[in-house]
């Protein structure tokens, strides 16, 4: 198939067109780099080196044979995003390329109102896009699971169905976001269903849970086709962030109780599961839901678990708690369905013991950049605006 993928550079995007390539399909993407340019903002580095785009392109050529497509142009500038889907007449489109931190959309006035109109504005130019130039293709778009928020109730996937009379229905299930991140995600899906009402657009909403790792095997050796690996407080997640802190010795960072538990996947059950829906895609006009996650756990657990395996490898690995600085429930009920990938032949190729492993023994081999940017490991923005620096709880 022809897949055009929105924001090729980032954490999940690189890896996704090696990994479609791999499989037979004809990749090509968008992406202005600016995940590079946020996290030099925040202070933080990628604990991997990665290659910049001219060498990622030299390495895609050399283990494809093929040149890739690989445009750097904005998506919130309609004109930029027509020009890719009508060039390219994609098949599927799968729309990564958005800011995905939801600390720094809390940092002020200005990174809320610019995370939401990016996200947003973009989300609907790839929508217009495909109504004028790609109409019979499939939008795989990314949200998160984080777009139900913690509700005390089983979470299904996307909607809750209901009878009336005779009448069925399927109604949303409630969106109780947690950042202002989160929220534009939640407007994405709004949008993403009312597109698919209007035009016919087949539609497939991502609701993934936090990705950890950092290597698909179709990468091989090549250091090229490395993907980033982010620690700071903003774009790193929780299982990679503690790989980084265990590596350097630094406490590991418990926000709260610890109690607060989502859904996580490995890298490459990950790429598993966007290549399922795009090989699978919906009947035009069909707006679907995937919870996309592989086991949910507690920080707390997972703070152990990465103690646990670090001590296998000789790493010493201190917890501490430290003073929450968003506003969340910090123990709570949480059972997600994520029945519909599963019946797509999801398989989890991954424990997340071995993913931890491979992940600190890469780490350990470029532990002075971790060293080098450890101020960005204690949080300082807080879901109140009052910024300071989180202190441990004894
Ligand atoms: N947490 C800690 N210590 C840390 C970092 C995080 O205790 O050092 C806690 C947070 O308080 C939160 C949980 O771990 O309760 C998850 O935080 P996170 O930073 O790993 O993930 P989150 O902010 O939820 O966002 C990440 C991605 C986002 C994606 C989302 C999926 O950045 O793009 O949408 O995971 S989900 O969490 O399911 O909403």
């Amino acid at each position: 198939m022809r897949v055009f993928i929105a924001g090729i550079d980032g954490y999940l995007g690189w890896p996704l067109a090696i990994y479609l390539n791999a499989r037979g399909h004809t990749v090509a993407g968008a992406d202005l780099l600016l995940r590079r340019e946020w996290v030099a903002e925040v202070g933080g580095i990628s604990a991997l080196p990665i290659a910049g785009r001219e060498e990622r392109l030299a390495a895609f050529k050399d283990k494809a044979g093929a040149e890739l497509d690989f445009r750097v142009g904005d998506l919130t500038d309609y004109q930029f995003v027509k020009g890719c889907i009508q060039d390219f007449q994609p098949e599927a489109v799968v729309h990564l390329g958005q800011m995905p931190s939801a600390p720094y959309s809390m940092m002020d006035q200005a990174h809320c109102v610019w995370t939401q109109q990016n996200n947003v504005i973009n989300n609907l130019n790839i929508l217009w896009a495909m109504k004028e130039a790609a109409s019979a293709a499939h939008l795989i778009k990314l949200g998160t699971m984080g777009e139900y928020g913690t509700p005390a109730v089983d979470i299904p996937e996307g909607f809750f169905e209901v009878e009336f009379r005779g009448r069925k229905d399927r109604l949303p299930f409630p969106r109780q976001a947690g950042s202002w991140y989160h929220q534009s995600k939640v407007h994405d899906s709004h949008n993403t269903d009312f597109a698919s009402k209007i035009w016919g657009i087949r539609a497939t909403d991502i609701m993934q849970g936090v990705v950890f790792g950092t290597r698909i095997p179709e990468m091989g050796d090549d250091m090229r086709m490395r993907t980033r690996l982010d620690f700071d407080q903003c774009f790193g997640t929780a299982i990679n962030r503690f790989c980084c802190q265990a590596v350097i010795g630094h406490p590991l960072t418990l926000y709260g109780l610890g109690m607060q538990r989502r859904g996580f996947l490995p890298l490459a059950d990950s790429m598993q599961c966007l290549a399922l829906a795009v090989e699978n895609p919906p009947e035009a006009g069909e707006y679907r839901v995937f919870n996309q996650f592989e086991n949910a756990y507690s920080i707390s657990e997972l703070a152990q678990l990465v103690k646990c395996v670090a001590a296998d490898i000789g790493l010493s690995v201190e917890i501490n708690r430290y003073v929450n600085p968003r506003t969340e429930l910090e123990d709570h009920y949480y059972k997600p369905d994520r029945q519909h990938l599963l019946d797509l032949g999801y398989q989890p190729t991954r424990d997340i013991q071995s993913v931890v492993r491979e992940t600190l023994l890469e780490l350990l081999d470029n532990k002075g950049r971790i060293e080098g940017h450890a101020d960005v490991l204690i949080p300082d923005i807080r879901w109140d605006g009052v910024h300071r620096r989180s202190e441990v709880i004894r």
